[in-house]
């Protein structure tokens, strides 16, 4: 009886140190950088706090993105409803893994920031009304 009481009590430890680990592990993952943005029905990035929304991270580090997305007059098929493109200020090309396409309401991207200090532009990449041409903004790569 004792014994078989032991191995019940060890798995259960084994048990609460593994789940331990995984939320540790979980936890190491999340970048402490998060950046809230609102694609709105209006066909502008908002960012609270901000009366023009921009976004400045540093070079090479890791971001959070949460997402909250409102659908504008017009979305893609897919149900995308925004896009959010990273392109390089200086030519317009774009930069490899910020390609985003949201959907309706709240979603979160981890992301790498641009290795390369200076100026980038972010677009919607989705149709969303008629004001879509005016859906962008600014975001800079500090050193
Ligand atoms: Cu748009």
């Amino acid at each position: 009886m004792p014994i078989s009481g032991n191995r019940v009590a060890i798995r259960l430890l084994v048990r609460l140190l593994a789940g331990a680990l995984l939320v540790g592990k979980l936890w190491a993952q999340v970048p402490s950088h998060v950046i809230e943005l609102t694609a709105d029905r209006d066909s502008r990035y908002k960012i609270a706090g901000l009366r023009t929304p921009e976004i400045t991270v540093k070079a090479g580090e890791q971001v959070l993105l949460r997402v909250t997305a409102n659908r504008g007059k017009s979305w893609n098929r897919d149900g995308s409803i925004h896009g959010f493109s990273l392109l390089r200020a200086k030519d317009r090309t774009r930069v490899e893994g910020w390609d985003l396409l949201f959907k309706p309401g709240k979603q979160e991207f981890i992301l790498t920031a641009p290795a390369e200090p200076g100026e980038y532009v972010v677009v919607c990449t989705v149709i969303c009304s008629e004001e879509h041409e005016g859906m962008h903004m600014k975001f800079t790569v500090l050193p």
